[in-house]
């Protein structure tokens, strides 16, 4: 049997072909406020080397769940709008990444160095990241000002902004660099960490645009979808964070700086349930440190204690409890398979 092209690709060139009508009604909408033509080649610029170049999952899995909710093949502008709110997804990432990156003096990202890294761009990367965010409603408005779920949408993205600023504030204030303090640390912080700063914008943000575009209205298929999706959310930050100390840079595109930023990130928080006394006093004196000595002392821990393992048996153990929950959706309010194929992007993931 010759199989089918396979979805994944023709759904992301289709996804990218986007793109550049994404970019171009940004810029068109620009010269209505008169920027000057420096002003926007900046934004042009800016915007192709900080918003296309990651994986896309969240912009893609917009226009799969709505072909999941409406069980049928999408007509040419359900694809695009479906897409529109893909791209508005990949600007807030973009937005949140630019600054994330500021914030935890990260290097590189994608496989490039950061943008503030840039050498002509620096702080006007802040800047860049309010443009970014802008750019979502403005999208939003050319696109869908006349749907009458436009008001949805529009809070939508006010309250996931916000929620993820949140957990990100919990993120910073847990790690400050001059006072390294792991008592602070714990899994129900880490918890609450991850699923602000993650969950909703990575994971309920796709599906529950696509739920409005499909003008599901019921509240509690809203709550059915988010009792699945805030845990994937956590799994997905726990990948992150294991990546951030085992993955190769090369794979992930980043420079893991966890460790020597004082992150309570979710190995630490593993380690320090399971450190002696000896160990604790290691890890006290070495993480949250600048120097890679300090990082090899954490890590030699890390691999006493077996955390590497602890980790894989976590994420088997996270796709059998996920794989419960979305059995426990009812299948009259919100098809179980958008999930499935949400989580199967993820599970085991290298990069
Ligand atoms: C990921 O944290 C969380 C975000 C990117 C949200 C940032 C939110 C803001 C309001 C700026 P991370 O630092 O672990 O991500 P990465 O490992 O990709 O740097
Ligand atoms: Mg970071
Ligand atoms: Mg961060
Ligand atoms: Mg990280």
């Amino acid at each position: 049997m010759v199989s089918p092209a396979t979805p994944a690709v023709n759904e992301r060139e289709s996804f990218l072909a986007v793109f550049d009508a994404i970019t171009a009604d940004v810029v068109a909408e620009l010269k209505t406020y008169n920027v000057p033509q420096d002003g926007i080649d900046h934004v042009k610029n800016m915007l192709n080397y900080t918003v296309p170049g990651g994986k896309l999952n969240r912009g893609l899995t917009v226009p799969s769940a709505l072909r999941s909710l409406l069980k049928r093949d999408l007509t040419k502008e359900e694809l695009f709008k479906s897409q529109v709110l893909g791209w508005c997804i990949e600007l807030l990432q973009a937005f949140f990444l630019i600054s994330d990156d500021i914030m935890d003096g990260s290097i590189t990202r994608r496989g490039q160095p950061c943008w503030y890294k840039q050498p002509t761009i620096g702080m006007i990367a802040i800047n860049d990241a309010f443009i970014c965010e802008g750019a979502i409603y403005r999208l939003l408005k050319k696109h869908f000002r006349s749907t009458a779920y436009y008001p949805e949408l529009l809070e939508l993205f006010h309250e996931v902004t916000y929620q993820t600023e949140l957990g990100q504030m919990m993120d910073l204030l847990t790690a400050p660099e001059d006072n390294v303090d792991l008592s602070k640390f714990s899994i129900e912080k880490h918890a609450y960490i991850v699923e602000y700063k993650t969950a909703y914008y990575s994971f309920y943000l796709p599906i529950a645009l696509a739920m409005h575009m499909a003008n599901v209205t019921s509240d509690a298929a809203f709550q059915q979808a988010k009792a699945v999706l805030l845990p994937l959310g956590e799994y997905f930050q726990v990948q992150d964070d294991y990546l951030d100390c085992y993955g190769s840079p090369e794979v992930i595109g980043k420079i893991g700086t966890d460790i020597e930023d004082n992150k309570c990130g979710w190995l630490i928080v593993q380690a320090l349930s399971r450190a002696n006394a000896e160990q604790r006093k290691l890890l006290d004196d070495n993480y949250g440190q600048k120097s890679p000595e300090n990082v090899k002392v954490v890590k030699s821990i890390y691999e006493e204690l077996q955390i590497a393992d602890i980790y894989h048996a976590y994420e088997e153990a996270s796709y059998e409890r996920i794989s419960e929950l979305i059995e426990q959706i009812d299948e009259t309010l919100i098809p179980r398979e958008m999930f499935v194929v949400f989580m199967n992007r993820i599970y085991k993931r290298k990069v």
